[in-house]
């Protein structure tokens, strides 16, 4: 199974640390296109001195969404690339799944939390601790 994994990265690394245990977990059920998404080398200010464009960064990027076979995005940063990552992805009908934390004192935006359709577009508000079992239950029942 493919997995694109979306995470903030120019709209803050506050939660780098949560997407690296995301990863780690989703690494046990498939591929996970874009692991660097968790590196802690990469800076929302691109101190990671990479010498890709940002076409393409967005070029390959929009390429792995297409290649996916299901989507997982920590939502609780906002970040305008991840929202633009959501709304394609919803547009090529993949199973998206978004994590948000309440705990955070956010409120998440309406494009995303009103877009679950209980369906392929699934929200699920959740806490740290239990990050692992919520993507433990999400793979269980895409099998079914
Ligand atoms: O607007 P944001 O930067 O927060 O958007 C983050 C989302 O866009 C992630 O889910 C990534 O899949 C994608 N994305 C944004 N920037 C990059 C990137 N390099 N490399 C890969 N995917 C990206 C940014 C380079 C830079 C900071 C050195």
């Amino acid at each position: 199974m493919k997995i694109y994994f979306c995470g903030s990265i120019r709209g803050g690394r506050d939660d780098v640390d949560l997407y690296q245990r995301i990863v780690k977990k989703l690494q046990s059920y498939g591929t996970v296109l874009t692991e660097h998404v968790s590196s802690s080398e990469l800076s929302e200010r691109g101190e990671d001195a990479s010498t890709e464009s940002d076409k393409a960064i967005h070029d390959r990027d929009v390429e792995w969404l297409q290649q996916s076979d299901v989507v997982i995005a920590e939502v609780t940063q906002p970040s305008l690339g991840v929202g633009y990552e959501l709304g394609r992805a919803l547009d090529m009908k993949k199973k998206i799944f978004c994590l948000f934390r309440p705990s955070s004192g956010r409120r998440l935006s309406a494009m995303i939390r009103g877009a679950d359709d209980g369906n392929m577009f699934v929200v699920i508000d959740y806490r740290e601790d239990e990050v692992e079992s919520i993507l433990e239950d999400f793979f269980n029942r895409l099998r079914t």
